[in-house]
């Protein structure tokens, strides 16, 4: 399965550049599409009701200000949709953040941080590797290539937890 990497605006594309990079690196194919909800809502609508048939397991989307884009696919896909709110705004991706994170019930967009695309392309990895164990492999190992700095062990022994 493949992941697709939507972007409000080809101005996105330095913020979003991190999920790509994640997903190459884990071996998922990935497809990049500039499509904004309201600048292009047709292409948008369009790719939505089409992402499952054309192979997607997940849809991340990234989009700053009034960010609509991950809601609009939402409504639009049964498949998992996760946003990446993006700074740049005036209200430097609060504004982002709250229109992407807050979706009513029934429609749910996970959302990863501020500019978080890496997360997102590791959550869409982690989504499609449910069902397959060599990706699942392949997680695990980028997960230990990318923990430094994590503690190797347990910073309390089990006498200062009593
Ligand atoms: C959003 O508006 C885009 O996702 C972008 O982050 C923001 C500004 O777009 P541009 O004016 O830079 O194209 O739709």
């Amino acid at each position: 399965m493949k992941v697709a990497v939507l972007m409000g605006s080809a101005n996105d594309r330095t913020k979003m550049a991190a999920a790509l990079e994640v997903l190459a690196e884990l071996g998922i194919e990935a497809d990049e599409l500039v499509v904004s909800a309201h600048r292009s809502p047709e292409l948008a609508a369009r790719f939505a009701a089409r992402a499952r048939k054309a192979g997607y397991g997940a849809v991340i989307c990234g989009a700053g200000m009034a960010a609509h884009l991950a809601g609009a696919i939402a409504a639009r896909t049964t498949l998992p949709v996760i946003g990446v709110p993006l700074s740049g705004g005036v209200l430097g991706g609060l504004d982002a953040l709250y229109a992407t994170v807050q979706m009513p019930r029934g429609v749910p967009v996970a959302t990863v941080a501020i500019d978080g695309a890496a997360n997102g392309g590791i959550l869409a990895a982690e989504i499609l590797a449910v069902h397959d164990p060599s990706l699942a492999e392949r997680l695990a190992a980028y997960r230990s290539r990318t923990a430094g700095g994590t503690p190797t062990s347990e910073p309390y022994s089990a006498q200062d937890q009593s």
